[in-house]
C-alpha cells in the first residue's frame, strides 16, 4: 500500500461520494433520529459501537470515551486498528471508505457479524458527514496512520503515517456540527455514563473508561465480570434479595447468544429488563416470551414436584412466580428484525425456543442443586398465588364494580364542563386548602380539579389489590377514565393533560414522585405517550411599588431584582397555600403565562432504578437525590 501524504484530488468517485454524505446533512434525521441532543448522543454511539463490535469479535478489551471541555469526543479503543489498505471497490484506503460511503461497514471483512448496532446501525461515515471535523488515528502493523475530514466528511488529504508505535488499535475524535445540531451541541453528562455503564454491564469483561472534562469528578471505569449477572445485583441493591445468589444462565444455539441473570426480592413488581445486541427491548418481543413461558413451566413443575403445590391446587399464573422478580435477558442475534411503535420489540420467532430452552434446562438444574433457594422461590410464588386467588375472592363476594366499571366520578373532582379530551386538563393538586384556591381560580371550561389528600400510596409496597382499594388511587383512575395496566385504552381518557401540582419542597416533591411512580407502574402508557405534566408555580413574588413580578427560579429572582432596582419587596412561596386564587390562575394555571414540565420516559430502566432508591429502605441515597433533584429540573425523566 501507499504511505505517501499524497494530497487529495476529487474523481467522480469522490463526488458520489459527497453526494452520499449531502443526503445525510440533509435528512440527519433519517441516519440518527433527530437533530436533537437524543440525535447528538447517537454519534457517539455509532463510534463506540464498532468499539464495540471490535470487543465482542475477542480483539479488544478497553474502550475510552472523552468528552473534553469545548464537547469535543474521543473514542479509542485496544482493537486490531482499522483496515488501512487499498480498498478494492473505492481505491482509498479503507479508513478513507469508512468514513466516507454510507453503510461501508459490512462490506468489509465478511466472515465477523456485527452484534451491536446502534438504533440505525448506520455507521461511522455519518458520523463524520455530521461533524465539523473528524479525525482518526489507527495503530497498526508498528505505524500510527492519521486522516483528517472537515465540514462534514471531506477528506482533507489521504491517510498518512506519522509515527511508529507498539501498540494497536483505533481512535476516532470529532466535534459535532452546530449547522446540523442547532439545538444543542452539548452532551449530557448522565445519559452517557449511564448508557456506558449499561454497555459495560452487557458485555462482560469489557473495561469502558469514561472521561468527561466537563464534570467533576470526571473519570469513570466500568468493567464487570460477571457481566448481566452484576447487573441484576446492581438493580437489586437498594431492595431485599430473598436468596443469595444470582442465578445466571448462558448458552448458544444457531449463532444465537442468550444470557439470562434473575434473582428474587422480596417486593412485589417484577422487573424484568430485556436486550437484543445490547438494545434494550423496552416493547419486550420473542425473548422475554421465551423466558416467561420456561420460568412459568418449570416453577409450575418444581412446585408440584416438591409437593409445595398440591394436585388439586390451581396452577401458579405468570404474574405470581415474577412477583418480586429482577430480571436480565440479553441475547445477540446476528440478524434481529424489530418490530412494534418504537422498534423495541423483538421479532424473530426462533428465539423463543430457544431463550426458553437455554434458560429453562438451566434453571430446572439450579433448583435442583439449590434446595433451600428453590424454596424460597417457591414460597414466594405459591403466596402471590393464593394472594391473588384470595383477592379475586374478596372481589366477588362484595361485588363490588371494579375500578373500570365505576361510574360516577369521584365527589372531590371538580369536573371541567368540556367533554373533548383533547382540550382537558386536570389537575392533582396537593392538599384540600390548594385545591380549594385550584378550584376557584380556574377556567372552569376546560379544567377539571382533584384535590389528593396528604400522602399518595406508595404502589412499590403494595400488591394490586391494595392499590385499588385506596381511595386516592381509585379517584384519579375514575376520572382518568381510561383503565390501567395492559388493558388501558387511551381512546377513553378523558383529559388529554394530567398536570400535578404540589407545593415546591421536599414534601411537595415526595408526593409528586410517588404519583409518578403511581402512573409508571399502571398508567406507564399515559407517560410514554406524554400526557403527564408538572406544574411550576412560582418560587418568589418580586414587587416594587405597583410592579410585580413572578420568580420561577433563583436565576429569574437575581434579574428582576437587577431590573427593579433597590428597595423591592420579596415574598417567597413555601406552599400552593399561600397563594390565592388569582395568583394561583395567573402564576400557574393559565396556559398564556404558566410553564409546565412534560414528564418523559427516556430511559425506563433508569426510572425504575430512581424509584425503587426513592421508595426503598436505603435513607441516604433517597436525602442526596431529593435535595439534588427537587426542584429546579427542566426535562424531568422518570
Ligand atoms: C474508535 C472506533 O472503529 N475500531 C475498529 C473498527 C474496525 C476494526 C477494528 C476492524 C474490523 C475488521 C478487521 C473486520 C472496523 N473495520 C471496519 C471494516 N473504533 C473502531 N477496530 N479489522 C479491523 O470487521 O473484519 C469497519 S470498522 F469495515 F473495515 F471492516
Amino acid at each position: 500500500m501507499s504511505n505517501l501524504p499524497v494530497s487529495h484530488s476529487y474523481t467522480a468517485d469522490d463526488i458520489q461520494v459527497l453526494e452520499g454524505l449531502e443526503a445525510v446533512r440533509k435528512r440527519p434525521g433519517m441516519y440518527i433520529g433527530s437533530t436533537s441532543q437524543r440525535g447528538l448522543h447517537h454519534l457517539i454511539w455509532e463510534i463506540v459501537d464498532n468499539s464495540i463490535d471490535e470487543a465482542l469479535a475477542g480483539h479488544a478489551d478497553h474502550i475510552t470515551v472523552r468528552i473534553d471541555k469545548d464537547n469535543i469526543v474521543t473514542v479509542e479503543d485496544n482493537g486490531r486498528g482499522m483496515p488501512v489498505g487499498i480498498h478494492e471497490k473505492t481505491g482509498k484506503s479503507s479508513v478513507e471508505t469508512i468514513f466516507t460511503v454510507l453503510h461501508a461497514g459490512g462490506k468489509f471483512g465478511g466472515g465477523a457479524y456485527k452484534v451491536s448496532g446502534g438504533l440505525h446501525g448506520v455507521g461511522a461515515s455519518v458520523v463524520n458527514a455530521l461533524s465539523r471535523w473528524l479525525e482518526v488515528t489507527v495503530h497498526l502493523n508498528g505505524k500510527v496512520y492519521f486522516m483528517r475530514f472537515e465540514d462534514g466528511g471531506k477528506a482533507v488529504e489521504d491517510l498518512k503515517v506519522i509515527g511508529t508505535t507498539d501498540r494497536h488499535g483505533s481512535l476516532v475524535r470529532f466535534m459535532a456540527d452546530d449547522r446540523v445540531f442547532t439545538e444543542t451541541l452539548s452532551y449530557d453528562h448522565g445519559t452517557i455514563k449511564d448508557r456506558l455503564q449499561q454497555i459495560a454491564f452487557l458485555n462482560k469483561g469489557i473495561k469502558i473508561d469514561f472521561v468527561d472534562e466537563r464534570h467533576e469528578p470526571s473519570e469513570f471505569s466500568y468493567l464487570y465480570k460477571g457481566g448481566i449477572k452484576e447487573y441484576v445485583s446492581f438493580i437489586n441493591k437498594n431492595k431485599s434479595p430473598i436468596h443469595p445468589d444470582v442465578i445466571y444462565v448462558e448458552g448458544e444455539e444457531d449463532n444465537i447468544q442468550v444470557e439470562v441473570a434473575i434473582q428474587y426480592n422480596d417486593g412485589y413488581m417484577p422487573n424484568i429488563y430485556s436486550f437484543c445486541n445490547n438494545i434494550n427491548t423496552h416493547e419486550g418481543g420473542t425473548h422475554e416470551e421465551g423466558f416467561r413461558l420456561s420460568l412459568t413451566r418449570i416453577i409450575n413443575n418444581y412446585a408440584k414436584e416438591s409437593g409445595v403445590l398440591k394436585k388439586d391446587e390451581e396452577a401458579l399464573q405468570g404474574e405470581d412466580v415474577r412477583e418480586g422478580l429482577t430480571g436480565i435477558i440479553s441475547v445477540k442475534h446476528p440478524d434481529p428484525q424489530y418490530e412494534g411503535q418504537t422498534k423495541t420489540k423483538l421479532g424473530n420467532s426462533e428465539v423463543r425456543k430457544i431463550v426458553s430452552s437455554v434458560f429453562g434446562e438451566q434453571l430446572e438444574r439450579y433448583l435442583m442443586e439449590n434446595p433451600s433457594a428453590a424454596k424460597i422461590i417457591i414460597d414466594k410464588a405459591v403466596i402471590a398465588s393464593k394472594a391473588r386467588l384470595a383477592a379475586k375472592k374478596a372481589r366477588e363476594l362484595t361485588r363490588r364494580k371494579s375500578v373500570l366499571e365505576v361510574s360516577s366520578l369521584p365527589g372531590k373532582l371538580a369536573d371541567c364542563s368540556s367533554r373533548d379530551p383533547y382540550l382537558s386538563e386536570i389537575y392533582l393538586v396537593e392538599g384540600d386548602s390548594a385545591g380549594g384556591s385550584a378550584k376557584m381560580g380556574r377556567n372552569r371550561e376546560f379544567q377539571a380539579i382533584l384535590p389528593l389528600r396528604g400522602k399518595v400510596l406508595n404502589v412499590e409496597k403494595a400488591r394490586a389489590h391494595r392499590i385499588f382499594e385506596n381511595l386516592e388511587i381509585r379517584s384519579m383512575f375514575t376520572a382518568f377514565g381510561c383503565g390501567f395496566g395492559e388493558e388501558i385504552d387511551i381512546s377513553k381518557l378523558r383529559y388529554h393533560k394530567i398536570i400535578i401540582m404540589t407545593d415546591a419542597d421536599v414534601d411537595g416533591a415526595h408526593i409528586r414522585t410517588l404519583l409518578l411512580t403511581f402512573f409508571y407502574r399502571y398508567l406507564k402508557k399515559l407517560v410514554e405517550e406524554g400526557y403527564i405534566y408538572i406544574a411550576q408555580p412560582p418560587l418568589y413574588k418580586i414587587s416594587k411599588g405597583n410592579q410585580e413580578r413572578y420568580a420561577y427560579t433563583e436565576a429569574e429572582l437575581d434579574i428582576f431584582r437587577q431590573e427593579l432596582g433597590e428597595k423591592t419587596n420579596i415574598q417567597r412561596y413555601k406552599g400552593l397555600g399561600e397563594m390565592n386564587p388569582e395568583q394561583l390562575w395567573d402564576t400557574t394555571m393559565d396556559p398564556e403565562h404558566r410553564t409546565l414540565m412534560k414528564v418523559t420516559v427516556e430511559n425506563a430502566m433508569e426510572a425504575d432504578m430512581v424509584f425503587d432508591m426513592l421508595m426503598g429502605d436505603e435513607v441516604e441515597p433517597r436525602r442526596n437525590f431529593i435535595t439534588e433533584n427537587a426542584i429546579y429540573v427542566k426535562n424531568l425523566d422518570i
